[in-house]
Protein backbone atom coordinates (compact mmCIF):
# COMPACT_ATOMS: atom_id res chain seq x y z
CA UNK A 1 0.00 0.00 0.00
CA UNK A 2 3.25 2.30 0.38
CA UNK A 3 3.16 2.94 -3.51
CA UNK A 4 -0.37 4.75 -3.90
CA UNK A 5 0.34 7.00 -1.04
CA UNK A 6 3.93 7.91 -2.84
CA UNK A 7 2.82 8.70 -5.80
CA UNK A 8 -0.01 11.16 -4.20
CA UNK A 9 2.18 12.73 -2.07
CA UNK A 10 5.33 13.63 -4.26
CA UNK A 11 3.60 13.73 -8.05
CA UNK A 12 -0.15 15.46 -8.46
CA UNK A 13 -2.25 14.59 -11.31
CA UNK A 14 -3.57 18.21 -11.47
CA UNK A 15 -0.32 19.58 -9.82
CA UNK A 16 0.22 22.37 -11.66
CA UNK A 17 -2.93 24.53 -10.65
CA UNK A 18 -2.55 23.59 -6.98
CA UNK A 19 -3.36 26.43 -5.01
CA UNK A 20 -0.90 26.64 -2.02
CA UNK A 21 -3.38 25.44 0.56
CA UNK A 22 -3.07 22.53 -1.41
CA UNK A 23 0.45 22.40 -1.39
CA UNK A 24 0.33 23.27 2.02
CA UNK A 25 -2.02 20.09 2.78
CA UNK A 26 0.29 17.72 0.58
CA UNK A 27 3.34 18.59 2.95
CA UNK A 28 1.52 17.80 5.61
CA UNK A 29 0.88 14.49 4.70
CA UNK A 30 3.76 13.90 3.72
CA UNK A 31 5.57 13.55 7.49
CA UNK A 32 9.25 12.88 6.16
CA UNK A 33 9.07 15.95 4.07
CA UNK A 34 7.49 18.12 6.51
CA UNK A 35 9.70 16.62 9.32
CA UNK A 36 12.74 17.57 7.00
CA UNK A 37 11.76 21.06 7.20
CA UNK A 38 10.91 21.63 10.29
CA UNK A 39 13.95 20.07 12.04
CA UNK A 40 15.68 22.84 10.52
CA UNK A 41 13.63 25.21 11.69
CA UNK A 42 14.42 24.12 15.13
CA UNK A 43 17.86 23.89 14.65
CA UNK A 44 17.91 27.50 13.10
CA UNK A 45 15.57 29.24 15.71
CA UNK A 46 18.67 27.48 18.78
CA UNK A 47 21.77 28.28 16.64
CA UNK A 48 20.12 31.85 16.18
CA UNK A 49 20.29 32.20 20.24
CA UNK A 50 23.91 30.38 20.60
CA UNK A 51 25.29 32.62 18.41
CA UNK A 52 23.63 35.76 19.84
CA UNK A 53 25.10 34.37 22.90
CA UNK A 54 28.83 33.13 21.66
CA UNK A 55 29.20 36.89 19.78
CA UNK A 56 27.81 39.21 23.14
CA UNK A 57 31.27 40.13 23.65
CA UNK A 58 32.99 40.67 20.30
CA UNK A 59 34.22 44.55 19.69
CA UNK A 60 36.31 44.57 16.84
CA UNK A 61 34.73 45.51 13.66
CA UNK A 62 35.76 43.14 11.76
CA UNK A 63 35.27 40.22 14.06
CA UNK A 64 32.01 41.61 14.39
CA UNK A 65 31.54 41.53 10.66
CA UNK A 66 32.00 37.83 10.29
CA UNK A 67 29.65 37.32 13.63
CA UNK A 68 26.59 39.52 11.72
CA UNK A 69 27.16 37.50 8.30
CA UNK A 70 27.53 34.22 10.12
CA UNK A 71 24.26 34.98 12.11
CA UNK A 72 22.56 35.52 8.68
CA UNK A 73 23.52 31.96 8.05
CA UNK A 74 20.85 30.60 10.58
CA UNK A 75 18.24 34.00 9.81
CA UNK A 76 18.28 33.05 6.32
CA UNK A 77 17.32 29.36 7.05
CA UNK A 78 14.77 30.07 9.40
CA UNK A 79 12.64 32.59 6.68
CA UNK A 80 13.89 29.78 3.83
CA UNK A 81 12.52 26.74 5.72
CA UNK A 82 9.33 28.82 6.57
CA UNK A 83 8.88 29.08 3.36
CA UNK A 84 8.77 25.43 2.24
CA UNK A 85 6.66 24.17 5.51
CA UNK A 86 4.10 27.11 4.69
CA UNK A 87 4.08 25.74 0.75
CA UNK A 88 4.60 29.31 -0.38
CA UNK A 89 8.46 28.83 -2.13
CA UNK A 90 6.80 24.52 -3.55
CA UNK A 91 5.47 24.28 -6.80
CA UNK A 92 4.07 21.53 -8.72
CA UNK A 93 5.89 21.56 -12.30
CA UNK A 94 5.17 19.08 -14.73
CA UNK A 95 8.42 17.77 -16.24
CA UNK A 96 9.30 18.16 -20.18
CA UNK A 97 9.40 14.86 -22.64
CA UNK A 98 12.79 12.91 -21.48
CA UNK A 99 12.56 13.31 -18.06
CA UNK A 100 12.32 10.12 -15.93
CA UNK A 101 8.92 11.40 -14.76
CA UNK A 102 7.92 13.70 -17.93
CA UNK A 103 4.33 14.75 -18.23
CA UNK A 104 4.05 14.30 -14.30
CA UNK A 105 3.76 16.99 -11.96
CA UNK A 106 7.03 16.85 -9.70
CA UNK A 107 7.04 18.48 -6.04
CA UNK A 108 9.93 21.28 -6.38
CA UNK A 109 11.36 23.22 -3.42
CA UNK A 110 12.51 26.50 -5.92
CA UNK A 111 12.48 28.17 -2.12
CA UNK A 112 15.59 26.41 -1.84
CA UNK A 113 17.86 27.78 -4.35
CA UNK A 114 16.57 31.34 -4.29
CA UNK A 115 17.15 31.64 -0.24
CA UNK A 116 21.07 29.85 -1.40
CA UNK A 117 21.22 32.96 -2.97
CA UNK A 118 20.92 34.94 0.18
CA UNK A 119 22.86 32.74 2.82
CA UNK A 120 25.54 31.00 0.67
CA UNK A 121 27.31 34.86 -0.03
CA UNK A 122 27.03 35.16 3.73
CA UNK A 123 28.98 31.90 4.47
CA UNK A 124 31.66 32.86 1.85
CA UNK A 125 31.97 36.60 2.92
CA UNK A 126 32.64 35.40 6.70
CA UNK A 127 35.06 32.99 5.12
CA UNK A 128 36.98 35.44 2.99
CA UNK A 129 37.02 38.09 6.04
CA UNK A 130 38.82 35.25 8.17
CA UNK A 131 41.38 34.39 5.29
CA UNK A 132 42.18 37.90 5.36
CA UNK A 133 41.47 38.48 1.64
CA UNK A 134 40.83 41.92 -0.61
CA UNK A 135 37.75 42.91 -2.17
CA UNK A 136 38.09 41.92 -5.78
CA UNK A 137 38.22 38.59 -4.69
CA UNK A 138 35.28 38.65 -2.24
CA UNK A 139 33.34 40.44 -4.75
CA UNK A 140 34.37 37.80 -7.33
CA UNK A 141 33.84 34.65 -5.13
CA UNK A 142 30.05 36.56 -4.26
CA UNK A 143 28.75 37.45 -7.57
CA UNK A 144 29.68 33.56 -8.54
CA UNK A 145 27.96 32.03 -6.20
CA UNK A 146 25.18 33.82 -6.13
CA UNK A 147 25.11 33.48 -10.16
CA UNK A 148 25.32 29.55 -8.87
CA UNK A 149 22.58 29.56 -7.12
CA UNK A 150 20.07 31.90 -9.37
CA UNK A 151 20.99 29.61 -12.23
CA UNK A 152 20.59 26.18 -10.28
CA UNK A 153 16.93 28.06 -9.84
CA UNK A 154 16.25 27.98 -13.64
CA UNK A 155 17.27 24.66 -13.73
CA UNK A 156 14.84 23.43 -11.63
CA UNK A 157 12.02 25.60 -13.08
CA UNK A 158 12.47 25.58 -16.79
CA UNK A 159 9.97 23.25 -17.82
CA UNK A 160 10.07 23.53 -21.37
CA UNK A 161 12.74 21.66 -22.13
CA UNK A 162 14.57 18.32 -20.36
CA UNK A 163 17.87 19.30 -22.21
CA UNK A 164 17.95 23.10 -21.16
CA UNK A 165 17.54 22.02 -17.55
CA UNK A 166 20.54 20.19 -17.72
CA UNK A 167 22.26 23.22 -19.60
CA UNK A 168 21.31 25.42 -16.78
CA UNK A 169 22.50 22.55 -14.55
CA UNK A 170 25.88 23.03 -16.09
CA UNK A 171 26.05 26.63 -16.33
CA UNK A 172 25.65 26.70 -12.57
CA UNK A 173 28.01 24.07 -12.18
CA UNK A 174 30.92 26.77 -14.33
CA UNK A 175 29.98 29.29 -11.43
CA UNK A 176 30.58 26.62 -8.63
CA UNK A 177 33.96 25.87 -10.42
CA UNK A 178 35.09 29.55 -9.98
CA UNK A 179 33.98 29.58 -6.26
CA UNK A 180 35.94 26.14 -5.44
CA UNK A 181 39.20 27.88 -7.03
CA UNK A 182 39.05 30.33 -4.75
CA UNK A 183 38.40 28.69 -1.73
CA UNK A 184 40.81 26.34 -2.57
CA UNK A 185 43.40 27.86 -4.26
CA UNK A 186 43.20 31.64 -3.46
CA UNK A 187 42.11 31.90 -0.07
CA UNK A 188 44.36 28.96 1.96
CA UNK A 189 47.37 31.43 0.49
CA UNK A 190 46.02 34.37 1.58
CA UNK A 191 44.96 32.72 5.04
CA UNK A 192 48.41 31.95 5.43
CA UNK A 193 49.72 35.38 5.31
CA UNK A 194 46.59 36.44 8.14
CA UNK A 195 47.77 33.72 10.37
CA UNK A 196 44.09 32.00 10.03
CA UNK A 197 45.55 29.02 7.96
CA UNK A 198 44.04 26.47 10.87
CA UNK A 199 40.80 26.95 11.48
CA UNK A 200 40.46 28.42 7.87
CA UNK A 201 41.72 25.44 6.75
CA UNK A 202 38.91 23.41 8.45
CA UNK A 203 36.12 25.64 7.29
CA UNK A 204 36.91 25.30 3.92
CA UNK A 205 37.28 21.97 3.70
CA UNK A 206 33.62 21.35 5.41
CA UNK A 207 32.51 23.89 3.08
CA UNK A 208 33.82 22.42 -0.11
CA UNK A 209 33.15 18.86 0.77
CA UNK A 210 29.29 19.50 1.80
CA UNK A 211 28.96 22.02 -0.97
CA UNK A 212 29.51 18.85 -3.28
CA UNK A 213 26.69 17.42 -1.77
CA UNK A 214 24.26 19.94 -3.45
CA UNK A 215 24.88 19.73 -7.07
CA UNK A 216 24.80 15.84 -6.56
CA UNK A 217 21.70 15.54 -5.14
CA UNK A 218 19.82 17.90 -7.61
CA UNK A 219 21.17 15.44 -9.98
CA UNK A 220 19.74 12.19 -7.99
CA UNK A 221 16.49 13.73 -6.96
CA UNK A 222 13.35 14.50 -8.84
CA UNK A 223 14.63 17.51 -10.46
CA UNK A 224 17.15 15.82 -12.05
CA UNK A 225 17.46 11.71 -12.68
CA UNK A 226 14.72 11.37 -10.09
CA UNK A 227 16.68 8.10 -8.92
CA UNK A 228 15.85 9.22 -5.42
CA UNK A 229 12.02 10.51 -3.94
CA UNK A 230 11.67 14.05 -3.10
CA UNK A 231 11.49 13.62 0.61
CA UNK A 232 14.53 11.82 0.68
CA UNK A 233 16.50 14.46 -1.46
CA UNK A 234 14.74 17.02 1.24
CA UNK A 235 16.17 15.05 3.54
CA UNK A 236 19.67 14.86 2.30
CA UNK A 237 19.66 18.98 1.86
CA UNK A 238 18.29 19.36 4.95
CA UNK A 239 21.46 16.96 6.35
CA UNK A 240 23.83 18.78 4.53
CA UNK A 241 22.62 22.36 5.84
CA UNK A 242 22.86 21.59 9.15
CA UNK A 243 26.63 20.86 8.53
CA UNK A 244 27.10 23.65 5.67
CA UNK A 245 25.46 26.02 8.21
CA UNK A 246 24.94 25.64 11.85
CA UNK A 247 28.22 23.51 12.38
CA UNK A 248 30.42 25.79 10.08
CA UNK A 249 28.74 28.87 11.55
CA UNK A 250 29.53 27.46 15.22
CA UNK A 251 32.73 26.49 14.54
CA UNK A 252 33.92 30.03 13.09
CA UNK A 253 31.93 31.87 15.48
CA UNK A 254 33.52 29.79 18.64
CA UNK A 255 36.95 30.47 16.97
CA UNK A 256 36.29 34.35 16.81
CA UNK A 257 35.01 35.17 19.96
CA UNK A 258 38.69 33.07 21.10
CA UNK A 259 40.79 35.03 18.91
CA UNK A 260 39.14 38.51 18.48
CA UNK A 261 43.25 39.60 18.75
CA UNK A 262 44.16 38.08 15.71
CA UNK A 263 40.88 39.24 13.60
CA UNK A 264 41.71 42.65 14.54
CA UNK A 265 45.45 42.50 14.32
CA UNK A 266 45.09 41.28 10.58
CA UNK A 267 43.11 45.11 10.30
CA UNK A 268 45.85 46.90 11.78
CA UNK A 269 48.03 45.61 9.32
CA UNK A 270 46.84 45.73 6.44
CA UNK A 271 46.08 49.11 6.81
CA UNK A 272 49.62 49.82 7.31
CA UNK A 273 50.61 48.12 3.93
CA UNK A 274 50.05 48.26 0.72
CA UNK A 275 47.04 45.45 1.16
CA UNK A 276 45.03 48.49 1.46
CA UNK A 277 45.82 49.44 -2.09
CA UNK A 278 44.53 45.71 -3.00
CA UNK A 279 41.19 46.43 -1.42
C1 LIG B 1 22.71 23.36 -7.59
C2 LIG B 1 22.22 22.75 -8.92
C3 LIG B 1 22.92 23.22 -10.09
C4 LIG B 1 24.42 22.94 -10.00
C5 LIG B 1 25.01 23.31 -8.69
C6 LIG B 1 24.24 23.49 -7.55
C7 LIG B 1 24.98 23.85 -6.32
C8 LIG B 1 24.47 24.21 -5.16
C9 LIG B 1 25.21 24.49 -3.94
C10 LIG B 1 24.47 24.89 -2.89
C11 LIG B 1 24.95 25.20 -1.58
C12 LIG B 1 24.03 25.54 -0.69
C13 LIG B 1 24.29 25.88 0.69
C14 LIG B 1 23.25 26.38 1.37
C15 LIG B 1 23.30 26.87 2.68
O1 LIG B 1 22.48 27.68 3.04
C16 LIG B 1 22.07 24.73 -7.44
C17 LIG B 1 22.21 22.40 -6.52
C18 LIG B 1 26.51 23.45 -8.68
C19 LIG B 1 26.68 24.33 -3.89
C20 LIG B 1 25.62 25.71 1.30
Amino acid sequence: MIEPTVELLTVAQTGVDLTQPEVFQRVQENVLLNLSFWANIALAGGSILLFVYLGREIDDPRSQLIFVSTLLVPLVSLSSYLGLASGLTISFLEMPSGHALAGEAVLTMWGRYLTWALSTPMILLALGLLAGTNLTKLFTVITMDIAMCVTGLAAALTTSSYGLRWAWYLVSCAFFAVVLYILLVEWPEDAAVAGTSDIFGTLKNLTVVLWFGYPVFWALGAEGFAVIDVAVTSWAYSLLDIGAKYVFAYLLLRWVAAHEGTISDLTTSRRGTAAAVDD
